[in-house]
């Protein structure tokens, strides 16, 4: 692929992070009716709008964590993992209040106390050694992607270090892989070819198969493989039209909670549905408009679903189909150009 395409890919998968999170933040939790639907249109309207003054939106912890992951790998070509964790912990620790989740709290104050000595053992111990399965590894893993574009199985592999530092229940770990892989299809794909729904599932479902079939502990659970069954899932979704009924039977079998298995799925299906161009709530021509607006649509942790489907959505689509306006509303936009473009630099030759 030339070049400047990927420049403009990475670009498009960090700031359509960035966007998701700053834009979907002030909604999370929310219920969401018809007439917030109504209002969620209206604000995007004025988003796009060349007037709109105000402050700027903050990011919260997605866009944090996500920054310095950008950090790590561009100080740290040879991957850091130690570095990565120091780097989570001192924004944390400079900016507490960005909404970050309970137990990765704990889990940085531990790391902090331990001075680092096995940056994976704090995680390893929460939730009474069954470790954290929110999606917090799954929100911040654009950079990994971007930076292993080459190289699937290294790929892979940092998704699941990174992710591990803070996250180590299977299904928090396979969440971050899966949203990885989705982000890495997409960046790989020709944005003038148009992506088939019959085959990114497909082509999706059987990595995140061999992953689990890997880190399988052989105890025979009845559910071994639940990332697989979830993108099936999100298949048969895309499969059936439209209608806004759809909506609340998505909510229920793919979620839209804090939980990586909850969450994950939604977000693909959010940036493939947006492709479809069937969604009769959100009226826009813009696809990555569509693809934010309506994963906020959806409803609970609206900043995050909204972070990880733009993350993938900006992949395919580069940053031309950012609109530069609504780019602006967000904090620090510029730096994670910036961070985009040093990824860039360093891998891209
Ligand atoms: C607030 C039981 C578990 C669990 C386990 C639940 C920010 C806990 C971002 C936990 C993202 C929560 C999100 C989140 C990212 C996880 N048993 N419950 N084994 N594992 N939970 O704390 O980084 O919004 O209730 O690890 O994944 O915008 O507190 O944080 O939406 O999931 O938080 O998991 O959160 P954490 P995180
Ligand atoms: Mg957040
Ligand atoms: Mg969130």
């Amino acid at each position: 692929m030339d070049t400047n395409v990927l420049k403009s890919k990475f670009r498009g998968s960090l700031l359509g992070s960035l966007l998701g999170d700053c834009l979907g933040s002030p909604f999370e939790g929310e219920p969401i009716t018809a007439g917030e639907k109504i209002v969620i249109q209206r604000y995007f309207d004025k988003l796009e709008s060349p007037d709109l003054k105000g402050p700027v939106r903050s990011y919260t912890d997605d866009t944090a964590m996500m920054k310095s992951i950008a950090q790590s790998l561009i100080a740290k070509p040879e991957i850091d993992y130690k570095h990565m964790a120091k780097l989570f912990v001192k924004d944390y620790f400079l900016e507490p209040h960005r909404g970050y989740g309970p137990n990765v709290v704990d889990v940085f104050s531990k790391l902090r106390k331990s001075k680092f000595d096995d940056i994976y053992r704090p995680a390893r111990e929460q939730f009474n050694g069954k470790g954290s399965f929110g999606n917090g590894g799954a929100m911040r893993i654009a950079p990994i992607a971007l930076y292993f574009y080459n190289d699937y199985n290294l790929m892979v592999e940092a998704a699941k270090k990174s992710t591990e530092i803070t996250h180590t229940n299977s299904l928090g770990v396979h969440g971050a892989v899966l949203q990885c892989i989705a982000i890495h299809k997409a960046l790989l794909t020709d944005p003038k070819e148009e992506i088939k729904f019959d085959q990114f599932c497909p082509e999706i479902t059987k990595k995140i198969k061999l992953v689990e079939q890997e880190d399988d502990d052989g105890l025979e659970l009845d559910d071994d493989h639940p990332y697989e069954d979830k993108v099936k899932f999100v298949q048969h979704f895309l499969q059936t039209n439209y209608h806004e009924e759809l909506d609340e039977e998505v909510c229920q079998n793919l979620g839209t909670s804090i939980l990586a298995y909850d969450s994950v799925p939604t977000a693909i299906y959010c940036f493939l549905r947006a492709l479809k161009n069937d969604i009769e709530t959100v009226k826009t021509d813009n696809i990555f408009r569509r693809t934010i607006q309506y994963a906020i649509t959806l409803g609970g942790d609206t900043d995050t679903i909204a972070c990880m489907a733009g993350a993938i959505a900006g992949a395919y689509l580069g940053e031309e189909a950012i609109n530069v306006n609504m780019a602006k509303q967000c904090e620090s936009y510029k730096e994670i150009i910036e961070l985009a473009d040093q990824l860039h630099a360093l891998v891209v030759k």
